[in-house]
Protein backbone atom coordinates (compact mmCIF):
# COMPACT_ATOMS: atom_id res chain seq x y z
CA UNK A 1 0.00 0.00 0.00
CA UNK A 2 1.63 3.40 -0.97
CA UNK A 3 -0.71 5.53 1.55
CA UNK A 4 0.94 8.01 3.37
CA UNK A 5 1.08 10.40 6.65
CA UNK A 6 1.42 13.70 4.07
CA UNK A 7 4.29 16.06 5.15
CA UNK A 8 5.39 20.15 4.56
CA UNK A 9 8.55 19.52 2.19
CA UNK A 10 11.09 21.56 3.50
CA UNK A 11 14.48 22.45 2.37
CA UNK A 12 15.72 22.52 -1.57
CA UNK A 13 14.00 20.55 -4.60
CA UNK A 14 14.45 16.89 -5.06
CA UNK A 15 13.35 16.77 -8.44
CA UNK A 16 12.23 19.13 -11.37
CA UNK A 17 8.61 18.81 -11.48
CA UNK A 18 5.71 17.92 -9.34
CA UNK A 19 2.36 16.92 -10.97
CA UNK A 20 -0.50 17.44 -8.54
CA UNK A 21 -3.55 15.09 -9.35
CA UNK A 22 -6.78 16.32 -8.10
CA UNK A 23 -8.93 12.87 -7.85
CA UNK A 24 -12.53 12.89 -7.30
CA UNK A 25 -14.06 9.70 -8.76
CA UNK A 26 -12.49 9.19 -12.45
CA UNK A 27 -12.29 5.63 -11.59
CA UNK A 28 -12.94 5.02 -15.83
CA UNK A 29 -9.79 7.48 -17.29
CA UNK A 30 -7.52 7.50 -14.37
CA UNK A 31 -4.97 5.08 -15.21
CA UNK A 32 -4.79 6.04 -18.86
CA UNK A 33 -4.37 10.10 -17.82
CA UNK A 34 -1.75 8.91 -15.03
CA UNK A 35 -0.08 6.69 -17.71
CA UNK A 36 -0.12 9.37 -20.66
CA UNK A 37 1.34 11.82 -18.12
CA UNK A 38 4.19 9.53 -17.10
CA UNK A 39 5.21 8.76 -20.26
CA UNK A 40 5.69 12.05 -21.45
CA UNK A 41 7.47 13.25 -18.50
CA UNK A 42 9.64 9.72 -18.98
CA UNK A 43 10.32 10.52 -22.29
CA UNK A 44 11.75 14.10 -20.95
CA UNK A 45 14.70 15.32 -19.29
CA UNK A 46 13.39 16.00 -16.28
CA UNK A 47 12.69 14.08 -13.36
CA UNK A 48 9.37 14.52 -11.56
CA UNK A 49 6.61 13.00 -9.27
CA UNK A 50 3.22 12.44 -9.93
CA UNK A 51 0.87 13.18 -6.39
CA UNK A 52 -2.77 11.83 -6.98
CA UNK A 53 -4.98 13.29 -4.27
CA UNK A 54 -8.43 12.00 -3.38
CA UNK A 55 -10.69 12.77 -0.85
CA UNK A 56 -13.37 10.15 -0.23
CA UNK A 57 -14.14 8.88 -3.79
CA UNK A 58 -16.95 6.39 -3.87
CA UNK A 59 -16.41 4.67 -7.21
CA UNK A 60 -13.03 2.59 -6.39
CA UNK A 61 -10.73 5.40 -7.86
CA UNK A 62 -9.19 5.40 -4.27
CA UNK A 63 -8.93 1.44 -4.74
CA UNK A 64 -7.16 2.18 -8.10
CA UNK A 65 -4.81 4.19 -6.81
CA UNK A 66 -3.46 2.36 -4.49
CA UNK A 67 -2.62 -0.55 -7.29
CA UNK A 68 -0.63 2.10 -9.61
CA UNK A 69 2.43 1.51 -9.06
CA UNK A 70 5.00 4.63 -8.54
CA UNK A 71 3.47 8.00 -7.49
CA UNK A 72 2.03 9.61 -4.10
CA UNK A 73 -0.74 9.33 -3.18
CA UNK A 74 -2.88 10.77 -0.84
CA UNK A 75 -6.56 9.56 0.05
CA UNK A 76 -8.44 11.71 2.27
CA UNK A 77 -11.50 9.91 3.30
CA UNK A 78 -13.22 13.33 3.74
CA UNK A 79 -13.95 15.44 1.11
CA UNK A 80 -12.80 18.95 0.42
CA UNK A 81 -12.82 19.50 -2.53
CA UNK A 82 -10.17 20.38 -5.66
CA UNK A 83 -8.87 23.40 -4.43
CA UNK A 84 -7.88 22.17 -0.53
CA UNK A 85 -6.46 18.74 -2.60
CA UNK A 86 -4.21 21.25 -4.91
CA UNK A 87 -2.85 23.39 -1.43
CA UNK A 88 -1.95 20.12 0.35
CA UNK A 89 -0.36 18.94 -3.24
CA UNK A 90 1.97 21.75 -3.44
CA UNK A 91 2.83 21.51 0.20
CA UNK A 92 4.05 18.05 0.26
CA UNK A 93 5.26 18.66 -3.84
CA UNK A 94 9.33 17.46 -4.00
CA UNK A 95 9.44 19.77 -7.25
CA UNK A 96 11.21 22.64 -8.23
CA UNK A 97 7.95 23.52 -10.44
CA UNK A 98 4.79 22.61 -9.56
CA UNK A 99 2.47 21.65 -12.46
CA UNK A 100 -1.84 21.66 -11.42
CA UNK A 101 -3.86 19.52 -13.76
CA UNK A 102 -6.94 17.78 -14.07
CA UNK A 103 -7.81 14.03 -14.23
CA UNK A 104 -10.67 13.96 -16.53
CA UNK A 105 -8.86 13.67 -19.83
CA UNK A 106 -9.25 17.70 -20.82
CA UNK A 107 -6.11 18.84 -20.85
CA UNK A 108 -3.03 18.02 -22.73
CA UNK A 109 -1.05 16.34 -20.06
CA UNK A 110 1.03 15.13 -22.66
CA UNK A 111 2.03 18.03 -23.04
CA UNK A 112 3.58 19.30 -19.58
CA UNK A 113 7.16 19.43 -20.37
CA UNK A 114 6.52 21.15 -23.21
CA UNK A 115 4.40 23.26 -20.89
CA UNK A 116 7.36 23.30 -18.57
CA UNK A 117 9.75 24.36 -21.10
CA UNK A 118 8.06 27.66 -21.51
CA UNK A 119 8.67 28.62 -18.16
CA UNK A 120 12.09 30.48 -17.77
CA UNK A 121 11.69 34.27 -17.24
CA UNK A 122 8.42 33.57 -15.59
CA UNK A 123 6.69 32.69 -12.24
CA UNK A 124 3.91 30.53 -14.09
CA UNK A 125 3.14 29.55 -17.29
CA UNK A 126 -0.93 28.81 -18.06
CA UNK A 127 -2.17 26.81 -21.14
CA UNK A 128 -4.61 29.15 -22.16
CA UNK A 129 -7.85 27.25 -23.74
CA UNK A 130 -8.44 27.76 -27.80
CA UNK A 131 -12.09 26.41 -27.22
CA UNK A 132 -14.30 25.89 -24.31
CA UNK A 133 -15.66 22.50 -23.68
CA UNK A 134 -16.60 22.58 -20.23
CA UNK A 135 -20.01 21.62 -19.00
CA UNK A 136 -23.11 23.96 -19.38
CA UNK A 137 -21.07 25.42 -22.32
CA UNK A 138 -23.96 27.98 -22.86
CA UNK A 139 -24.41 29.98 -19.51
CA UNK A 140 -20.44 29.68 -18.65
CA UNK A 141 -19.46 31.71 -21.70
CA UNK A 142 -21.10 34.98 -21.01
CA UNK A 143 -20.42 34.43 -16.85
CA UNK A 144 -16.31 33.30 -17.50
CA UNK A 145 -16.22 36.72 -20.15
CA UNK A 146 -17.41 38.67 -17.32
CA UNK A 147 -15.57 37.34 -14.77
CA UNK A 148 -12.46 37.30 -16.58
CA UNK A 149 -12.87 41.05 -17.75
CA UNK A 150 -13.12 42.44 -14.51
CA UNK A 151 -10.74 40.29 -13.36
CA UNK A 152 -8.24 41.73 -16.18
CA UNK A 153 -9.74 45.03 -15.17
CA UNK A 154 -8.48 44.75 -11.30
CA UNK A 155 -5.18 43.09 -11.80
CA UNK A 156 -4.29 45.45 -14.51
CA UNK A 157 -2.88 42.59 -16.54
CA UNK A 158 -4.89 40.90 -19.82
CA UNK A 159 -5.76 37.47 -18.84
CA UNK A 160 -6.75 35.30 -22.02
CA UNK A 161 -7.95 32.13 -20.39
CA UNK A 162 -8.48 32.69 -16.10
CA UNK A 163 -9.67 29.52 -15.00
CA UNK A 164 -7.27 27.11 -16.77
CA UNK A 165 -6.73 23.85 -14.72
CA UNK A 166 -3.47 23.20 -16.13
CA UNK A 167 -0.38 25.32 -15.12
CA UNK A 168 3.30 25.34 -13.91
CA UNK A 169 4.10 27.64 -11.40
CA UNK A 170 7.77 28.14 -9.08
CA UNK A 171 7.36 26.22 -6.43
CA UNK A 172 8.74 28.99 -4.20
CA UNK A 173 6.14 31.63 -5.18
CA UNK A 174 2.86 29.43 -5.19
CA UNK A 175 4.02 28.15 -2.01
CA UNK A 176 3.56 31.91 -0.49
CA UNK A 177 -0.12 31.88 -1.26
CA UNK A 178 -1.07 28.25 -0.63
CA UNK A 179 -3.15 30.02 3.02
CA UNK A 180 -5.15 32.33 -0.07
CA UNK A 181 -6.69 28.96 -1.83
CA UNK A 182 -10.48 28.48 -1.19
CA UNK A 183 -11.58 25.03 -0.93
CA UNK A 184 -13.21 24.58 -4.18
CA UNK A 185 -12.87 25.28 -7.93
CA UNK A 186 -11.83 29.12 -7.45
CA UNK A 187 -8.71 28.22 -6.57
CA UNK A 188 -6.92 28.66 -10.08
CA UNK A 189 -8.12 31.76 -10.62
CA UNK A 190 -7.00 32.50 -7.18
CA UNK A 191 -3.27 31.59 -7.89
CA UNK A 192 -3.52 33.29 -10.82
CA UNK A 193 -4.67 36.52 -9.64
CA UNK A 194 -2.27 36.04 -6.31
CA UNK A 195 0.49 36.11 -8.49
CA UNK A 196 -0.75 39.05 -11.12
CA UNK A 197 -1.89 41.03 -8.01
CA UNK A 198 1.54 40.58 -6.33
CA UNK A 199 4.53 41.52 -9.08
CA UNK A 200 4.64 37.74 -10.28
CA UNK A 201 4.71 37.39 -13.97
CA UNK A 202 2.36 34.93 -15.69
CA UNK A 203 2.89 33.41 -19.29
CA UNK A 204 0.13 32.35 -21.35
CA UNK A 205 0.37 29.47 -24.11
CA UNK A 206 -2.41 28.04 -26.13
CA UNK A 207 -3.65 24.83 -25.39
CA UNK A 208 -5.78 22.69 -27.04
CA UNK A 209 -9.17 21.35 -24.53
CA UNK A 210 -11.32 18.10 -25.04
CA UNK A 211 -13.94 17.30 -23.88
CA UNK A 212 -14.80 16.01 -20.24
CA UNK A 213 -14.62 11.64 -19.55
CA UNK A 214 -16.84 10.73 -16.79
CA UNK A 215 -19.26 12.84 -14.69
CA UNK A 216 -18.18 17.02 -13.85
CA UNK A 217 -18.20 17.67 -10.35
CA UNK A 218 -19.22 21.54 -11.44
CA UNK A 219 -22.35 22.88 -10.08
CA UNK A 220 -23.08 26.06 -12.62
CA UNK A 221 -24.81 27.99 -10.70
CA UNK A 222 -23.13 27.59 -6.89
CA UNK A 223 -19.40 27.43 -8.31
CA UNK A 224 -19.98 30.55 -10.83
CA UNK A 225 -21.17 32.13 -7.41
CA UNK A 226 -18.20 30.93 -5.41
CA UNK A 227 -16.09 32.51 -8.40
CA UNK A 228 -17.27 35.69 -8.94
CA UNK A 229 -17.35 36.35 -5.21
CA UNK A 230 -13.73 35.29 -5.58
CA UNK A 231 -12.68 37.61 -8.13
CA UNK A 232 -14.34 40.91 -5.84
CA UNK A 233 -12.92 39.00 -2.03
CA UNK A 234 -9.03 39.34 -4.11
CA UNK A 235 -10.05 42.39 -5.11
CA UNK A 236 -11.13 43.63 -1.91
CA UNK A 237 -7.97 42.06 -0.09
CA UNK A 238 -5.24 44.01 -2.54
CA UNK A 239 -6.67 46.93 -4.09
CA UNK A 240 -10.04 48.04 -2.35
CA UNK A 241 -10.21 51.08 -4.22
CA UNK A 242 -10.45 49.81 -7.65
CA UNK A 243 -13.65 47.98 -6.57
CA UNK A 244 -14.90 51.40 -4.70
CA UNK A 245 -13.80 53.85 -6.51
CA UNK A 246 -15.87 53.88 -9.81
CA UNK A 247 -19.15 53.05 -8.41
CA UNK A 248 -18.62 56.00 -5.63
CA UNK A 249 -17.26 58.87 -8.61
CA UNK A 250 -20.12 57.35 -11.09
CA UNK A 251 -22.23 58.67 -7.87
CA UNK A 252 -20.78 61.57 -7.04
CA UNK A 253 -21.33 62.47 -11.18
CA UNK A 254 -24.86 61.49 -10.83
CA UNK A 255 -25.18 63.47 -7.33
CA UNK A 256 -23.72 67.08 -9.13
CA UNK A 257 -25.94 66.68 -12.38
CA UNK A 258 -28.89 66.50 -9.93
CA UNK A 259 -27.68 69.87 -7.96
CA UNK A 260 -27.21 71.64 -11.55
CA UNK A 261 -30.46 70.06 -12.00
CA UNK A 262 -32.50 71.11 -8.67
CA UNK A 263 -30.55 74.53 -9.12
CA UNK A 264 -32.45 75.50 -12.15
CA UNK A 265 -35.94 73.82 -11.24
CA UNK A 266 -36.35 73.65 -7.85
CA UNK A 267 -34.70 77.34 -7.43
CA UNK A 268 -31.54 76.16 -5.33
CA UNK A 269 -33.34 73.48 -3.32
CA UNK A 270 -31.58 70.32 -2.94
CA UNK A 271 -34.10 67.20 -3.69
CA UNK A 272 -33.87 64.51 -1.00
CA UNK A 273 -32.78 62.23 -3.84
CA UNK A 274 -29.96 64.18 -4.66
CA UNK A 275 -28.70 64.01 -1.05
CA UNK A 276 -29.28 60.71 -0.95
CA UNK A 277 -27.30 59.70 -3.47
CA UNK A 278 -24.41 62.47 -2.88
CA UNK A 279 -24.45 60.73 1.03
CA UNK A 280 -23.86 57.25 -0.85
CA UNK A 281 -21.37 58.48 -3.06
CA UNK A 282 -19.48 60.17 0.43
CA UNK A 283 -19.78 56.84 1.84
CA UNK A 284 -19.05 54.11 -0.26
CA UNK A 285 -15.50 56.33 -0.72
CA UNK A 286 -15.12 56.74 2.73
CA UNK A 287 -15.45 52.96 2.93
CA UNK A 288 -12.93 52.42 0.33
CA UNK A 289 -10.44 54.66 2.17
CA UNK A 290 -11.23 52.75 5.25
CA UNK A 291 -10.29 49.23 3.36
CA UNK A 292 -7.32 50.85 1.67
CA UNK A 293 -6.14 51.59 4.90
CA UNK A 294 -6.68 48.33 6.30
CA UNK A 295 -5.03 46.56 3.47
CA UNK A 296 -1.88 49.08 3.79
CA UNK A 297 -1.90 48.55 7.59
CA UNK A 298 -1.76 44.30 6.63
CA UNK A 299 0.29 44.08 3.68
CA UNK A 300 1.59 40.61 3.61
CA UNK A 301 5.23 40.28 3.07
CA UNK A 302 6.19 37.81 -0.25
CA UNK A 303 9.62 37.60 -0.16
CA UNK A 304 10.36 35.59 -3.07
CA UNK A 305 12.04 37.66 -5.84
CA UNK A 306 10.29 37.47 -9.41
CA UNK A 307 11.65 35.33 -11.82
CA UNK A 308 14.39 36.94 -14.38
CA UNK A 309 16.18 35.56 -17.65
CA UNK A 310 19.29 33.95 -17.01
N1 LIG B 1 -9.58 15.75 -4.60
C1 LIG B 1 -10.67 16.27 -5.18
N2 LIG B 1 -10.69 16.44 -6.50
C2 LIG B 1 -11.81 16.95 -7.07
C3 LIG B 1 -12.95 17.33 -6.32
N3 LIG B 1 -13.89 17.79 -7.20
C4 LIG B 1 -13.34 17.70 -8.42
N4 LIG B 1 -12.09 17.18 -8.34
C5 LIG B 1 -11.13 16.94 -9.42
O1 LIG B 1 -10.78 18.18 -9.96
C6 LIG B 1 -10.63 18.08 -11.36
C7 LIG B 1 -11.58 19.03 -12.06
O2 LIG B 1 -12.92 18.69 -11.78
P1 LIG B 1 -14.10 18.80 -12.84
O3 LIG B 1 -15.30 18.13 -12.32
O4 LIG B 1 -13.58 18.32 -14.16
O5 LIG B 1 -14.35 20.33 -12.88
P2 LIG B 1 -14.14 21.35 -14.06
O6 LIG B 1 -12.94 20.93 -14.86
O7 LIG B 1 -14.13 22.70 -13.48
O8 LIG B 1 -15.49 21.19 -14.85
P3 LIG B 1 -15.82 20.56 -16.29
O9 LIG B 1 -15.82 21.72 -17.23
O10 LIG B 1 -17.16 19.98 -16.12
O11 LIG B 1 -14.76 19.55 -16.63
C8 LIG B 1 -10.86 16.61 -11.70
O12 LIG B 1 -9.62 15.95 -11.75
C9 LIG B 1 -11.71 16.12 -10.54
O13 LIG B 1 -11.55 14.75 -10.30
C10 LIG B 1 -12.91 17.14 -4.91
O14 LIG B 1 -13.86 17.44 -4.20
N5 LIG B 1 -11.75 16.62 -4.41
MG1 LIG C 1 -12.77 19.27 -15.99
Amino acid sequence: MNLEYPVVHEGPPEVDITVVLPVFNEVGHLEEEIDRTRAALDASDYTYEIIAIDDGSTDGSTELLQEIEGIRVFSFLQNRGSGSSRKYGTLAARGRYVVWTDADMTYPNHEIPELVDQIEGYDQVVGARRTEEGTVKFLRKPAKWFIRKLASYLTGVKIPDLNSGLRAMRIEVARQFVHLLPKGFSCVTTITMAFLSNGYSVKYVPIDYAKRAGTSKFHWWADTRRYLMQVIRMVLSWNPLKFLMPPAGLLFLAGFGKVIYDIFDKDWRMGTNTIVILGAAFSLMLLGMVADLMVQLNKQRYNVIPATRR
